[in-house]
């Protein structure tokens, strides 16, 4: 019996040896040490053996079932280990492989000059106003002292809504609004916004742009008043070593108009590209505000004063970007505008 418990152990270790999954090897532990296997048949015939054998056969019986369990539990063990390897294996994920990339936008170069513009003179108190864009006759022109048989109000300068109707040719219909609301108040606003215009487009004409203009009415504005602010404005937005110069000007809404220059900020007055070897940068346009335009707003031209000025928006960014073509800021094209994005220009 001992040999015949010696062999069959043999059998089995060399078994679980040889199996390959966790199942075959249930089936040899239910074959070797289950109610109906060998090792469990021959405990069932140990009552034939002589009495002082039995303890002896017993306990080699548990020993070998010990043995072989353990084997069991070893190759289990191993399987899982194996099985779960190459689970892991196949569920691996690289996280070396670059992520999706997330395009990160920025403002528009118009927006981040306009927003420059404000912030100066936010600095200095102002307050921005703005109003529609499709405007009244009235307030685009009338209210402005663009008199009836002015070039501007032709059918081939402005795009017409209707007889009365418009699209602004100037944010400055925001600021004859503002005058009419402040009811002989004083003022300072800036306006930034989009205007339009009947015009072919090429490198520096759009017949949609955008300005921002300026107006400050009270007691005793005086043109000094105006030099004052748009020497500070230069300074803030070209750098602090620039010049202006005020040049004698037209406009229906403004009497004095001059126009401003600033010395170049890249040549710093030499002449370059830039200045086009003049030295000089032409900014914007300006002047004292028309009394007519006052009076029609219902102030008293006589006690209080005002001045105004204007700028494009796209003219400035051209410069301070270094752009050539306007139509870049309309096109929507992303070679153009990415240029714009995580740089501080
Ligand atoms: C400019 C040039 C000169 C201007 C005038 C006014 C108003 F409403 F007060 F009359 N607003 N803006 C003005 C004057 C604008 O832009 C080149």
């Amino acid at each position: 019996m001992e040999t015949k418990l010696q062999a069959l152990k043999e059998e089995a270790i060399a078994k679980i040896k040889a199996t390959l999954d966790t199942k075959e090897l249930n089936d040899i532990r239910v074959k070797y040490l289950g109610k109906k296997g060998p090792i469990t048949d021959l405990l069932k015939g140990m009552g034939k053996l002589p009495a002082e054998e039995r303890p002896k056969m017993g306990q080699l019986v548990n020993v070998i079932r010990q043995e072989v369990t353990t084997f069991l539990e070893e190759k289990k063990e191993e399987l899982e280990a194996k099985a779960l390897e190459e689970r892991l294996a196949s569920e691996t994920i690289d996280v070396t492989l670059p992520g999706r990339e997330v395009k990160v936008g920025n403002h528009h170069p118009i927006t981040r000059v306009a927003e420059e513009i404000e912030d100066i003179f936010l600095s200095m108190g102002y307050e921005i106003a703005e109003g529609p864009e499709v405007e009244k006759d009235f307030y685009n022109f009338e209210a402005l002292n663009l008199p009836p048989d002015h070039p501007a109000r032709d059918m081939q300068d402005s795009f017409y809504i209707s007889e009365e109707t418009l699209l602004r040719t100037h944010t400055s219909p925001v600021q004859a609004r503002v005058m009419e609301q402040k009811k002989g108040e004083p003022i300072k606003i800036i306006c930034p916004g989009k205007v339009y215009r009947r015009d072919s487009d090429d490198a520096t004409h759009s017949h949609q742009f955008s300005q921002i203009e300026g107006l400050v009415v009270g007691e005793n504005i005086r043109m000094s008043d105006l030099k004052g602010t748009l020497d500070l404005f230069a300074k803030k937005m070209f750098g602090a070593d620039r010049e202006i110069r005020l040049r004698p000007s037209f406009f229906p809404f403004t009497e004095p108009s001059v126009e401003m220059d600033i010395s170049c900020f890249k040549c710093g007055g030499d002449g370059c590209n830039v200045c086009k070897q003049t030295g000089w940068i032409e900014i914007l346009g300006g002047g004292m505000v028309h009394p007519n335009v006052l009076e029609m707003a219902g102030y008293d031209s006589k006690t209080m004063t005002g001045f105004a000025f204007g700028m494009g928006q796209e003219r400035i960014a051209m410069l301070r970007y270094g752009i050539e073509d306007i139509r870049n800021f309309f096109t929507n094209d992303l070679r153009f505008l990415s240029q714009f994005n995580h740089t501080e220009l």
